[in-house]
């Protein structure tokens, strides 16, 4: 996978296109619990902050779960980071 990125890397870097394209190639589905996401203020206010982390990153917030589904080329790191900017602490799932 790498080899096949690493040639285009240098050209796609220049061009928010090409790195979304990458972006997607990378991107990784991660699932976190975040006990105080309560409404659709919470949800969307998590929504909105993990999409300023990565606007490609598709986001499925579950109230009843209480749990936020992320696909994302960003890290799990990068993406609780951006809950807790919203206000909220999360747990990385297993899945
Ligand atoms: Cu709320």
């Amino acid at each position: 996978m790498w080899f096949v990125l690493r040639p285009f890397s240098r050209l796609t870097s220049f061009a928010p296109v090409g790195c979304w394209a990458q972006f997607r190639k990378m991107e990784m589905k991660m699932k976190f619990s975040v006990p105080k996401m309560s409404c659709g203020h919470c949800t969307s206010a998590i929504e909105k902050s993990i999409a300023a982390a990565d606007p490609a990153a598709g986001v499925t917030c579950d109230l009843q779960s209480r749990n936020v589904t992320v696909t994302t080329g960003k890290s799990a790191a990068d993406i609780a980071a951006a809950i807790k900017k919203a206000g909220y602490e999360s747990e990385l799932l297993a899945g």
